[in-house]
């Protein structure tokens, strides 16, 4: 019995996708006593985990103490087995499906990846078997999509197998938050599935929120996601207001943010990147859509965000006329390409369409991230080569290596007076010396 299984951790445990979502989920399983099967068709990923390179992906979920932390290595590599071969899948009890759900071109779902895999499953399932789906899709998907899939196995979800929907919320970089200390909201297509999804996750996560269908949990992905991109986007446009109001808008956040209800602070920035924020609305749009309906709010968010590079492009090029200088003629240093802090994932960043058009303008930009070696077609070099020498410093992202490499004072020490760009209100204006025309986003210049 299903039930027995998870409660005495014999359950056979697969997640289907070992990205960002699936891997650490995965480990978070095998860390628990399951026998936890990563299944992942590409090749390249295998390698890349079987190297132990994606440990730092995991780090939340280890203890900091180093000998606790080599125990829970040791579990997981107990536990946990990571393969492309369909054969790790049979006799599998449970399949956890985290693959990406990404966007076409025209903006509407692409669920390949999706459908694949669910194709994948209907060949291993068996009568009795749970089936989660993590990934991000619009509400109604896993009915409309995954369950006809699912029963080409000749199986029927509710009857013979159980079916469920629980969205991933994975937080990137996140210290605080992780795996297990996020609630798992759970949706189920009957009450035995989500009974059962229910009995798994409490196995492993300290909250577990029950909701009364699929659409629900669908539903409320879209929300925590759309929530956070309209946010996003008023306050990127409010950075442009009150900076001609002459208003600092990072002292108006930290402000409001003392009122103890009613205001979750968002901050400026150059822009949304990442694989979810920028593209998760459009999966509610899409549905809605299709019931004839729009959401003005994800297109208005979305455009918004989307300007906003440009707009840090604009900032440089008025701050360079301050020192009569054109941005054709300026060499640029920017600092910060990843989608956001401490994080390696260069997924929709925004650092690439301010340096894609930076190059298009200038012929000297040069770029330093230290999380990735890509470089969107500009120079790069080491923290010092790329700042030396610029006429304006661009900081997009802002990574904890600055400040613990000193960046205020290896910015000081440069002999040219330059522009200093911060989209993060990063850089404290008093510990930079006076010949620096520095240029927040967000307040007004000179602020
Ligand atoms: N950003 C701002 N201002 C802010 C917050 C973020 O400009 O106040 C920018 C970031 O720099 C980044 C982008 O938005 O470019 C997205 O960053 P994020 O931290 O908001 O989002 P992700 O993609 O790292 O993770 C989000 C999270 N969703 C929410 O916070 C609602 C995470 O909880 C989800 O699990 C994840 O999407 C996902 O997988 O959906």
């Amino acid at each position: 019995m299903l039930e027995q299984k998870i409660k005495n951790r014999t359950a056979r445990v697969a997640v289907l996708g070992l990205g960002h979502v699936g891997y650490p989920l995965a480990s978070l399983f095998a860390m628990n006593g399951f026998l936890s099967i990563g299944y992942d068709i590409s090749k390249k990923r295998l390698d890349y985990i079987n190297q132990g390179k994606a440990q730092p992906e995991i780090a939340s979920l280890l203890p900091t103490d180093n000998v606790e932390k080599s125990k829970k290595l040791a579990q997981i590599s107990e536990n946990m087995l990571v393969s492309n071969n369909g054969e790790v899948l049979k006799k599998v009890d449970v399949f956890i499906v985290a693959v990406p759900t990404p966007l076409r071109e025209n903006e509407t779902p692409n669920l390949i990846f999706l459908e694949n895999t669910c194709k994948t499953i209907s060949k291993f399932i068996r009568k009795g078997t749970l089936v989660i789906v993590e990934s991000t899709i619009y509400p109604g998907a896993t009915e409309e999509i995954v369950k006809p899939i699912l029963e080409m196995s000749g199986l029927l979800a509710g009857r013979d197998f159980y079916l469920c929907f629980s969205p991933e919320r994975i937080d990137p970089g996140s210290k605080r938050w992780s795996l297990e200390r996020i609630p798992k909201i759970v949706g189920g297509i009957d009450s035995d599935s989500r009974r059962l999804a229910c009995l798994l996750y409490s196995q492993v996560v300290e909250k577990v929120v029950p909701v009364s269908s699929l659409k629900v949990a669908e539903a409320t992905k879209m929300l925590e996601n759309l929530f956070r991109s309209v946010n996003i986007a008023l306050i990127n446009e409010l950075s442009k207001v009150f900076e001609k109001l002459g208003i600092d808008l990072w002292e108006t956040i930290e402000a409001a943010s003392t009122k103890p209800f009613a205001f979750l602070p968002h901050y400026p920035g150059p822009g949304v990147g990442g694989h979810c924020i920028p593209k998760d609305p459009f999966y509610l749009l899409y549905k809605a859509r299709r019931m004839g309906l729009t959401i003005n709010f994800v297109e208005e968010a979305s455009e918004i965000n989307r300007n906003m590079p440009f707009y840090v492009i604009y900032i440089a090029e008025e701050t360079l006329k301050r020192k009569n200088k054109t941005i054709g003629n300026s060499s640029f240093a920017v600092l910060g390409i990843t989608y956001k802090k401490d994080v390696a994932d260069i997924r929709r960043t925004p650092a690439k369409t301010v340096i894609t058009e930076l190059t298009k303008i200038s012929k000297d930009v040069t770029v330093f991230d230290p999380f990735t070696s890509e470089t969107f077609g500009a120079k790069s070099g080491s923290l010092e080569q790329t700042i030396a020498n610029k006429d304006c410093v661009i900081l997009l992202v802002d990574h904890s290596y600055f400040m613990e490499n000193g960046i205020e004072q290896k910015i000081n020490e440069l002999s040219s007076d330059c522009c200093l760009i911060d989209t993060r209100n990063f850089f404290n204006q008093k510990k930079l010396k006076k010949s620096i025309l520095y240029r927040c986003l967000g307040k007004p210049p000179g602020c």
